[in-house]
């Protein structure tokens, strides 16, 4: 998977690129990252990106001639990408779009400044997306974030266990972790967790998650489909709350 990023201020981006998961990822060939400074596709003296908005009022518009400039190059270099702007008046992120999106080939992320950007450069885009409803000074932060989850979709990035575990497959929340040491100035690791039996095991980790689920997503809670373990774990949990009463 190819994503570039459009923006005036590249070293922001260069730092996810640098780190963790992604940079691994980087650097097995999984994913490609293009970051583009828009002061390169200017063609004036001062490299101007921005301007006067006609009309009046306060703040600076993003000019349209550089965007263009990038297009016409990127689609003579690259083909036809999937372009994203990333802005307030998006579509609100979530997990079913970042899926949706790890599956394209080539992304374009614009990242707009000042006031916003001339309207005409939407003839471009795509898909608008917001990553919540709050205003940032740029859409660099946005942008980020969208190349970090999608990422974690490209097959080969995290491991497959991994992903479906989590609790927007699973449709609960994760249950508690626990590592070194087995007791920590008195605070004990439960005792199942050495048990090595792996399907009691299993059961417990299930109780623990419907539980957290019960008391901090009552909305989630309701619309999971229940398999028979968590029926099996949801009766211990009765059984427990049941002696403890
Ligand atoms: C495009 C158009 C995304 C990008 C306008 C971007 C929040 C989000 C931006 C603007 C973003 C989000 C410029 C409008 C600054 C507001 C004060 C960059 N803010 N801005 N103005 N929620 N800002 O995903």
């Amino acid at each position: 998977m190819n994503i570039s990023v459009v923006t005036i201020f590249p070293e922001m981006i260069e730092v996810i690129t640098k780190y963790g998961v992604l940079a691994q990822a980087i650097k097995e060939g999984i994913i490609k990252i293009n970051i583009f400074n828009l002061r390169d596709f200017t063609k004036d003296k001062h490299k101007t990106v921005d301007d006067y908005p006609f009309g009046g009022g306060p703040g600076m518009v993003m000019k349209p001639e550089p965007f263009f400039n990038f297009f016409e190059f990127y689609k003579e270099n690259y083909g036809t990408p999937y372009v994203i702007l990333t802005t307030p008046q998006g579509d609100t992120l979530n997990n079913d779009l970042v899926k949706e999106l790890s599956k394209k080939d080539n992304i374009v992320i614009i990242c707009g400044r000042y006031e916003g950007i001339d309207e005409r450069v939407m003839n471009f885009v795509d898909k608008e997306i917001s990553i919540g409803d709050y205003v940032l000074t740029g859409g660099e932060l946005p942008a980020m974030v969208i190349i970090d989850s999608i990422s974690r979709f490209v097959p080969g990035v995290i491991d497959k266990e991994s992903l479906e575990n989590e609790s927007f497959n699973t449709g609960l929340l994760d249950h508690p972790h626990y590592t070194r040491p087995r007791d920590y100035n008195g605070n004990k690791v439960p005792e199942v967790l050495f048990s090595g039996n792996h399907k009691k095991i299993e059961i417990w980790r299930r109780k623990m998650a419907l539980k957290k689920t019960l008391e901090k997503r009552p909305d989630l809670f309701l619309k999971k489909e229940l398999d028979l373990i968590d029926k099996k774990a949801l009766i211990e949990l009765f059984r427990e709350l049941d002696t403890n009463a």
